[in-house]
C-alpha cells in the first residue's frame, strides 16, 4: 500500500511500531486516520504515542506476538467473522490453518501474553468487522528468533477477513530506514540481483553474466550478522571471512554481543569501512574511504511503500571526498573490472533494462510524477506504478492464491532467570538516529540528550532495586555490562526493561543476543535476560562515563570539546 492510504483506513492495526519516534511523517497519517473516524490497536509492551490515541492497547509481554495473533486468528474462526467468498476464491490452506489454530483460543495465551481473553476478542471482532482494516508492523515483530513466522501470521488475518488486494487495507511492513528499501531493491542481499532476482536460478545468472560481461556465482553469500561466525569460528575454508568491506554501517555499534563483534573484527586480516564519518568500526579499520552525505549527491532512494523518489545536491562537497558509486567504480576497476559511468543515470539505465519490475521506471517519469511505486513495468506515462499489491485478491504464487500459513509458538531463546531477572527490550528515540554518527556530531541535537543514554524501568522494579528517576545504574547480561541513567517511568510494565541503542556509553548492544531469526538472519534485539544494579557512588560512576567518552572521542578523533555532563 502507499503511505498516504493509511489516513483512508477504517481500522489501523499497529502492532510492534512507534510512529511517533521513528517515523514522524507516517505517524502523522495514523493521526490524521483518527481525525477521519479511523479506530486504532496497538500492540505494544509499552505506553507508546499510539497506545494513548488507541481504541485498544493489547500492552502483550514482549517474545508473545505469535501467541496473540493465532488467538485472534482463533477468535475470527470460532465466531465466524471470516470472509469465506474471499477463502474460497484466493486462498490456499486454511483447512490446515484452522486445525493449527484450533488450541490458540483467547484464554489459553492470556496468561503468558498478559491479555484477558475478551480484549482478545474484542480486538479480533474489531479488526475483522471493520471493512478496511490496515496492519502496520515494525520492529516490534522483526527483531525476534521467531520473526518472519509472525509476519506471516499476520498476512492470515488480512487473508481470512478479506483485507488484501483493496485501497487501505493489507499489511504494511513500515521499513527502517529512508532506503533501506532501496538498498534491498538494489540488490545489497546477498541472495538475489537487483529486482529481487535469485542468484541461484541459471536464467538470471546467465542473464547478468551478459550483461555484465562476467562470470558469477550460483551461491548466496553471507548476511553482516552472519560475519562474526564466518570469521572467528568456521571451519570450512571456503566459507571463511578473511576480509570485510563495510559501507554505510557501524557493525561495532549497532550489531548484537559487541564483544564478539570486536573479536571479530580483530581478528578479520582486513578490514575497510566507506562512511562520511569517523564511527566506532573505524577504530578496527585498516583503510577508511570518505564519501560524500545525503545532501552532497544526488540518487534514488525507494520509501517503504516501494516508491522511487529522486533527490538532489543540495551543497558542495567539501574536503577529500568521493561519491559512494564513484569510489565503488574506481575500486572495481583497479581491481581489474573496469566500471566507468558518468553519472547516476547510466547507473539507474543499466538497472532498470536488467529488472523487469523496474523498467518503466525512468528517471524522467519519477521527475514527472514525484513517485513511481514499483511495479512498473512499461516505460509510457499510462503505467504510473503500482500503488498497492494483489489487485483483486490476485497474488505472485503459481496459482495465483494467496497461501496461510500455520505455526507454532516458539519463546525467545534467552529467559530471565535467577541471575538475570528482567527482560531487555531495545528500541528508538526521536532525538537521535540509529549509530549516532550523524546526531551525535550535530551539537544541537547533543544538547538535548547525550550520554549515557536511558534505560526505561517500571516504579515497581526501580523501587524493589532502590533506584531513582536519573540516577546512574548498572545494566548487565552475561555477555557485557554498562552504565546507563534510569528513566523510572509508568510507560513500561514491571519485568520488562528498555534501552534504545543509540548510545556510545550506554551502549545496549553490549548486552543483546546475537541469535537471529533463520530467514531473515535478523538478531534477537527485543530480548535477553538482564540485571539493573544501583550505583552507590554516583560521582565516581560520572567521572568515569566522561573519561571513558573523553578516551572514546580521541580515539575516533571526534574534535570537539564537550561540556561536562551533570546529573
Ligand atoms: N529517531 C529515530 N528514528 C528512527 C531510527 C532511530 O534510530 N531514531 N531508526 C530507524 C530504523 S533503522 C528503523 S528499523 C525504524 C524502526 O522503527 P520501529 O519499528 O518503530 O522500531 P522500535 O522502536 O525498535 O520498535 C517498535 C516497537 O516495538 C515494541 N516491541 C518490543 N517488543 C515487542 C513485542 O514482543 N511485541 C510487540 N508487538 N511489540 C514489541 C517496542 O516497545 C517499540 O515501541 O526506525 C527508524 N527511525
Ligand atoms: N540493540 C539494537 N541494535 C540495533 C537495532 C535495535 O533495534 N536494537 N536496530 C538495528 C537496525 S533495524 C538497523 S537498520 C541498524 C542500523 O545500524 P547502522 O546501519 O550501523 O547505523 P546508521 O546510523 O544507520 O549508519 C551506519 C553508518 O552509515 C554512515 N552513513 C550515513 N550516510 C552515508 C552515506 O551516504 N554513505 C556512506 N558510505 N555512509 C553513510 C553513518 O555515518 C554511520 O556510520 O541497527 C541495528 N541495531
Ligand atoms: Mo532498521
Amino acid at each position: 500500500m502507499g503511505v498516504p492510504e493509511i489516513e483512508d483506513a477504517a481500522l489501523l492495526f499497529v502492532f510492534g511500531y512507534n510512529g511517533a519516534d521513528s517515523h514522524p511523517i507516517v505517524a502523522r497519517r495514523i493521526v490524521r486516520a483518527k481525525e477521519k473516524g479511523a479506530k486504532i490497536i496497538c500492540a505494544d509492551p509499552r505506553i507508546i504515542e499510539t497506545a494513548r490515541i488507541a481504541d485498544m492497547h493489547l500492552q502483550l509481554k514482549g517474545g508473545t506476538n505469535l501467541l496473540l495473533v493465532n488467538a485472534l486468528a482463533n477468535t475470527i474462526i470460532e465466531e465466524g467473522l471470516c470472509d469465506y467468498d474471499f477463502i474460497e476464491q484466493h486462498s490456499s490452506g486454511f483447512d490446515e490453518f484452522k486445525e493449527v489454530v484450533k488450541v490458540y483460543t483467547p484464554e489459553s495465551v492470556a496468561g503468558r501474553t498478559g491479555i484477558a481473553a475478551e480484549d482478545i476478542r474484542k480486538a479480533a471482532r474489531m479488526y475483522a468487522t471493520s471493512g478496511r482494516s490496515m496492519i502496520l508492523y515494525g520492529m516490534g515483530v522483526c527483531q525476534f528468533g521467531q520473526a518472519v513466522d509472525v509476519v506471516k501470521t499476520l498476512a492470515n488475518l488480512t487473508i481470512m477477513t478479506g483485507n488484501l488486494g483493496r485501497p487501505s487495507v493489507g499489511i504494511g511492513p513500515v521499513r527502517g530506514q529512508n532506503n533501506v528499501q532501496g538498498a534491498c531493491d538494489m540488490g545489497a542481499l546477498p541472495n538475489v540481483y537487483p529486482g529481487y532476482q535469485s542468484v541461484t536460478v541459471p536464467e538470471i545468472k546467465a542473464k547478468f553474466e551478459k550483461a555484465w560481461g562476467a562470470k558469477l556465482s550460483d551461491q548466496p553469500g553471507f548476511t553482516l550478522t552472519m560475519v562474526p561466525h564466518q570469521v572467528l569460528h568456521e571451519k570450512d575454508p571456503a566459507k571463511q571471512v578473511h576480509a570485510y568491506y563495510i559501507l554505510g554501517e557501524d557493525p561495532a555499534q549497532s550489531d548484537p554481543d559487541l564483544a564478539e563483534v570486536r573479536e571479530s573484527l580483530e581478528k578479520c586480516e582486513f578490514v575497510v569501512l566507506q562512511d562520511i564519518y569517523m564511527n566506532k568500526t573505524g577504530q578496527y579499520a585498516d583503510v577508511i574511504l570518505p564519501a560524500t552525505g545525503w545532501c552532497e549527491h544526488e540518487g534514488v532512494y525507494t520509501c517503504c511503500d516501494r516508491g522511487f523518489q529522486r533527490f538532489r545536491k543540495i551543497i558542495e562537497p567539501t574536503g577529500d571526498v568521493k561519491r559512494d558509486w564513484d569510489i565503488i567504480s574506481q575500486i572495481s576497476t583497479a581491481m581489474g573490472y573496469p566500471m566507468k559511468y558518468n553519472n547516476t543515470e547510466e547507473i539507474w539505465n543499466e538497472l532498470i533494462e536488467l529488472c523487469p519490475n523496474f523498467a518503466g521506471a525512468t528517471y524522467e517519469k519519477i521527475e514527472k510524477f514525484g513517485s513511481i511505486q514499483w511495479p512498473c513495468r512499461d516505460k509510457s506515462d499510462s503505467d504510473r506504478g503500482t500503488v498497492y499489491l494483489h489487485k483483486g485478491g490476485k497474488c505472485s504464487n503459481p496459482d495465483g492464491k494467496a497461501k496461510f500459513f500455520a505455526t507454532e509458538w516458539r519463546p525467545p531463546q534467552e529467559l530471565e532467570n535467577e541471575e538475570y531477572p528482567l527482560a531487555l527490550c531495545t528500541v528508538r528515540e526521536v532525538g537521535h538516529y540509529s549509530v549516532r554518527t550523524m546526531t551525535g556530531n550535530c551539537r544541537t541535537l547533543r544538547n538535548l540528550e547525550d550520554e549515557p543514554g536511558w534505560v526505561q524501568i517500571s516504579h515497581e522494579d526501580a523501587e524493589a532495586l532502590g533506584i531513582k528517576h536519573r540516577e546512574l545504574v548498572r545494566i548487565s547480561s552475561k555477555r557485557g555490562s554498562v552504565i546507563t541513567r534510569a528513566n523510572v517511568t509508568p510507560r513500561v510494565k514491571k519485568g520488562a526493561v528498555y534501552m534504545t541503542y543509540q548510545w556510545w556509553i550506554g551502549a545496549c548492544n553490549e548486552l543483546t543476543n546475537s541469535v537471529f531469526d533463520p530467514i531473515s538472519k535478523t538478531p534477537e534485539y527485543k530480548y535477553c535476560a538482564c540485571k539493573v544494579e544501583k550505583i552507590p557512588n554516583q560521582a565516581e560512576a560520572w567521572e568515569a562515563v566522561n573519561k571513558t567518552l573523553t578516551d572514546l572521542r580521541s580515539s575516533m578523533r571526534i574534535n570537539v570539546k564537550r561540556k561536562g555532563v551533570s546529573v
